[in-house]
Order: structure tokens, then sequence, then C-alpha cells
């Protein structure tokens, strides 16, 4: 089997799996709240697995670095408890058009709730943001600007470091979309001087079910908690609480511990190659895919020419055959991709086409992999005539 599609989720190490089991057989207890031997050592693993994702991404303190389910809860959490507390009517939101629907609806809820407007920068044909139309933008003095750091369809790397400066500039937060640039590349959240950053486990070599909320200290400090329960208080009384101090006062309730301890083991993993290996490996497949694949008449790479400009992400149409039948056919010679609107929809209607099929790779793809990924394409193209 060819798995394609590690922008939807990526493959598991054994060391990540093992270091899950041997949580269960070894330490299973809750965390924070035992005296006993086994609680500690889990609470131990499970703060150990944080200081690594946030040693990962450079964040000055893993107090900074808040556990969530995913991305989507990640950016859901910036949206219910620092929009609900800052934002108001009229007040900008400024995204842009190759967002994901995470970085999207959560806005869009709080333009339905409060009345706070929303404004895109656009794509433009060649797969880059228009920095010009953001600059307009940024004239409108938004509070936020919140972007991905890679495009899950077109592969589009931004220029995240120059956006966020532009943004500070202009007087609004900056919230990165790191769902897939974390996993790909080098990702320095102090040198982005980024206000928020979220990322997803699942596609870093983790376990599905954690993801991460990087925040800068004092934005932290000054948000109201997002969900209220067990472990994010200091105390209760009947009349109210006060909060936990961070990161606890974002984490309510039992959380993802076996989860917390497999991503930490797949922070190791990425680490010990080195993420600058992974990147540039994963640049030569993609350059190497859009040599092979723009070979075949017909078959139009959405996107950047340049591979230099993208991560390791192709989408691609075949003139005349829908993507779905793409995928199907070539599943049926055990190679995964993704066909459809990759949970982008406005950026398909944008780029009018309803899908597309999407071939993703990572640090463990090769160039025969993408030699059968041409054939059988090729194959996909003879079958329908
Ligand atoms: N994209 C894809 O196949 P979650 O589902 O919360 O882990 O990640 C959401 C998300 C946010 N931003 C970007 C840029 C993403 O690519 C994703 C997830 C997957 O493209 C699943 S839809």
């Amino acid at each position: 089997m060819i798995y394609l599609d590690s922008t939807a989720t990526s493959q598991k190490p054994s060391s990540v799996l093992q270091a899950m089991e041997d949580y269960y057989r070894r330490q299973n207890a809750n965390i924070h709240r035992g005296v006993h031997t086994l609680a500690e050592e889990a609470t131990q693993a499970y703060e150990e697995a944080r200081k690594k994702v946030a040693a990962f991404i450079h964040a000055p303190s893993s107090r900074q670095l808040v556990y969530t389910r995913n991305t989507t809860e990640a950016i859901n959490l910036v949206a219910y408890s620092w929009g609900r507390s800052q934002l108001k009517a009229g007040d900008l939101v400024v995204l842009t058009e190759m967002e994901h629907h995470s970085n999207i609806v959560p806005w869009q809820i709080l333009a339905a709730e409060r009345g706070i407007q929303i404004r895109y920068v656009p794509v433009m044909e060649d797969g880059l943001l228009d920095m010009n139309a953001y600059h307009d933008l940024l004239a409108l003095k938004p509070r936020l600007v919140a972007f991905t750091h890679m495009s899950n369809v077109l592969g589009t790397i931004t220029p995240a470091k120059q956006i966020i400066a532009d943004a500070h500039q202009a007087g609004a937060l900056a919230l990165v979309d790191g769902a897939q640039s974390v996993p790909h590349l080098p990702v320095d959240v102090a040198d982005l001087d980024a206000d928020f950053l979220a990322f997803s486990a699942h596609k870093m070599c983790g376990p599905t079910g954690i993801g991460v909320l990087y925040g800068k200290m004092a934005l932290l400090e000054s948000m109201p908690p997002f969900m209220g329960g067990g472990d994010m208080i200091r105390r209760v009384t009947f009349e109210g609480f006060t909060s936990n101090e961070l990161p606890y006062k974002f984490e309510a309730g039992t959380p993802a511990i076996a989860e917390a301890i497999g991503f930490g083991a797949a922070v190791d993993y990425l680490s010990q190659i080195g993420m600058d290996a992974v990147a540039v490996h994963e640049q030569e497949i993609t350059a190497y895919a859009m040599d092979r694949l723009s070979e075949i008449s017909g078959l139009q790479i959405l996107g950047p020419v340049d591979a230099h400009q993208k991560g390791g992400v192709v989408s691609f149409t075949l003139q005349g055959i829908h993507p779905h039948d793409v995928a199907q056919i070539l599943d049926e010679d055990g190679i995964a991709v993704r066909a459809g609107h990759h949970c982008a929809m406005p950026l398909h209607q944008k780029l009018g086409l309803p899908a597309s099929t999407r071939a993703s790779f990572y640090l463990y793809n090769t160039r025969e992999e993408v030699d059968a990924l041409a054939v059988s394409i090729e194959k996909v193209k003879n079958l329908f005539g």
C-alpha cells in the first residue's frame, strides 16, 4: 500500500505506539489528582511530554502550551475565550481565502453572535497570497489576523513572519494555523513572534485526540477559561470559582493522557531526524512529483508551480474525470489519496472547482511511490478514455 494522505493524518512510528502502550500497562492513573506513585508517574510523563512539545516549537515556557483535542479546538478556544471577551460588533478579523474550515467557521459563529466583520486576503492565480490586498486590509485596523502557515490544498507556505510583523505594526494580533506547517517545517514561535499557534499531534506522527494551543503568556493570562470543570480551578465554592494557573486554566476534565505521552514520543522521533531534514526530503519528493505529474496531459496541478513555495501537497484535477473516481481507482492499486474539498470549500469555490484529488507526502514517502502514482493516474485516464 502506498500512503499519500499524510495531510489528513500521518502514519505512526512504533515508538509512539509503544509509549502509549507503556503508559496503559505500567503507569495508568489519572493526573494532577492522586498522591499515589502511579498518579505521580502519570503526571510526570504527561508534563514531560508538554515540555518536549514546547521545546519543539521553541516556546519560551511549557506553561504557554495548552493541550486541546486538535487544531480545530485550539482555534475555537481562541475564538470563544479571547474573541468573546475582546471583540465587539464591527471589529474586524482578517482571514485568508486558503483557510481550512476550522479557521473560518469559529469566526463566522462569532460574526453571527457578535456582529464582528470578516475579510479575506485573496489567493492569486499562482496560489500565493495577495500581500498588497493584505496591506489594504490592515489599513482597516483589524483586531486579529488568523491565517494558515501552509495550505492543506495548494501546499502554499505563507510568509508567516512577514504577515505577523505587518499585523503587529497595524495593531492586530496574529493567530497561526500550524496544522500543516508544524509537522513538516521547522517552526519557531519565538522567532515568528506569533501570538497564537494551533496544531495537531495526529499529523506529525502522534496520536489523534490531542493538539496544542500555544499563546503568548500575557494573552493567555488575560483570557477567561474556555470550559469549566475539574483541573481548571484553584478553588470552588457554591458561589463561584477561581481559575487555576496556566496552562491548566484551559484544560478542564481528565485530558488525553496516553495521547499526550504519545505526542511526546512523536516529537522525540521527529527531533531525532531533524525538521530540516524532514523539510528537505519532502521538498525533494514534491518537486519530483510535480515533474512527474505535469508530464500527464489533462492533469492540472493546483497552487504554486515552484516546489520551494510548497509543502508536500500536490492537489490536482484530471480533465473530464471526477476526483472521487480518480481516488477510487488509485485505491484499487493500493494508493491512498484524498478526494473532495479537503475542508476548504470556499477555496474550491474561488478556484471554480467542486473538488480536487490530493496526494500528500511525508518523511516516509519515496520517489518509487510517486512513480507508482503517475502510472496509476495514466491508468485512470485510459479507463475513462
Ligand atoms: N486538515 C486535511 O485532510 P484537525 O482536524 O483539528 O486536526 O485539523 C484541522 C485543520 C486545520 N487547518 C489545516 C490547514 C488543516 O489542514 C487541518 C486538517 C486535514 O486536510 C483534515 S480535514
